[in-house]
């Protein structure tokens, strides 16, 4: 029988039942907290798919936390976020790339989790019809929904659930929740579901592609220039190819390619931002622990991105991410030069 016969399908419903079967404890909150995230995502994707036939491109009219122009479709799909999580009964918190301060949720509608999340990363792609994506991560509080607004910030270690959804040429969610397992969903848009179409994906050790904003070089540190240098230029020793450079500048589908592709992809530092540009909470951590769970690792240079601890919700990291073999050169080239810049800040 041909694939489009094919009758025994693994949703993400189904894997999220199936998972929470061999958890013999588990209580069923991350599987309906799930829900809320995939009702959210299509939301976004629909809206993504006809932006530009029902007039949803453009500004609209205000400024984010970060001083950004809001496009319209930031503004919906993180109202549409807001709702679902909230209605599902499992945040007691909620933390928004568009919202300023934490979202606290009513007292009749907390559960035990927390919720970071950009609804619209790469927003100003959108125009361009680019990639654009979702990115999450959940955190267990562990005073459940009596829990207070200091248990947001602990380490990026203690994340139970990162993913992103990318609405790109396909809808995919790609997910992780530990055990060294991500798994890639594609939306089925005739079924309106997310289907099991990337299994247990792991990321090559070492790639062929580096991804960075390369017009920020002019304000690189020396081991920031000193690594891509290696990367175009490789010493004969190391018996490397120079590198591909590949930048679409949306952190979704860079990762995206990144982990089914291999290589590097980074936002350092420099003398203009010191702590990079991608926001810790929403941002990095939930993409440092798909990383990792797919074998790779998610560095600011010079330390594990998953040990920090944000001071503040909307703080930023420097951050490299790729295979072993890639992190083990940038490690390397943090190590032998003095000079880098390293930062985590507002
Ligand atoms: P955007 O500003 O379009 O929302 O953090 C947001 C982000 O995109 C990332 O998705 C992307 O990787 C990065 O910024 C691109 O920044 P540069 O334009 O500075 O390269």
């Amino acid at each position: 029988m041909t694939d489009h016969h094919k009758t025994n399908i693994m949703t993400l419903t189904r894997y999220m039942l199936e998972q929470q079967r061999k958890h013999p404890e588990a209580t069923g909150d991350l599987t309906i907290a799930m829900n809320g995230v995939q009702v959210g995502c299509k939301f976004v994707e629909s809206c993504v798919r006809k932006a530009r036939l029902v007039n949803l491109v453009g500004l609209a009219g205000n400024t984010n936390v970060q001083g950004e122009d809001q496009k319209k479709l930031d503004v919906l799909s993180n109202e549409m976020f807001v709702n679902a999580m909230m209605s599902s009964g499992k945040f007691a918190f909620m933390v928004s790339e568009e919202v300023d301060d934490i979202v606290v949720v009513p007292e009749e509608l907390r559960g035990k989790y927390c919720i970071t999340f950009d609804p619209l990363d790469g927003s100003s792609n959108i125009d361009a019809g680019v990639n654009v994506g979702t990115i999450f991560g959940i955190w267990r509080l562990p005073s459940g929904p009596q829990a207070t607004v200091d248990e947001i910030l602990v380490p990026g270690s203690e994340i139970v659930a990162g993913g992103y959804c990318m609405y790109g040429s396909s809808c995919n969610m790609v997910l992780t929740f530990g055990n060294n397992s991500v798994e890639g969903f594609t939306l089925d848009p005739a079924l309106g579901e997310f289907i099991l179409t990337h299994p247990n994906i792991r990321i090559p050790p070492r790639g062929k592609i580096y991804s960075v904003n390369e017009g920020n070089s002019l304000y690189w540190d020396d081991a920031t220039k000193a690594y891509f240098d290696s990367l175009k230029f490789p010493s004969p020793e190391s018996g490397l190819k120079p590198y591909s450079a590949r930048y679409i500048g949306s952190m979704v589908a860079d990762v995206h390619r990144t982990l089914l592709y291999g290589g590097v992809f980074a936002y350092p530092s420099d003398r203009k931002s010191r702590s990079g540009k991608l926001r810790i909470l929403y941002e990095s951590f939930p993409m440092a622990f798909i990383i990792e769970q797919a074998g790779g690792r998610a560095i600011t240079g010079i330390e594990r991105v998953l040990d920090l601890v944000p001071k503040h919700i909307h703080d930023r990291c420097p951050i490299f991410l790729g295979g072993t073999d890639d992190m083990a050169d940038v490690e390397a080239a943090f190590a032998n030069n003095s000079n880098w810049l390293n930062g985590t800040q507002k």
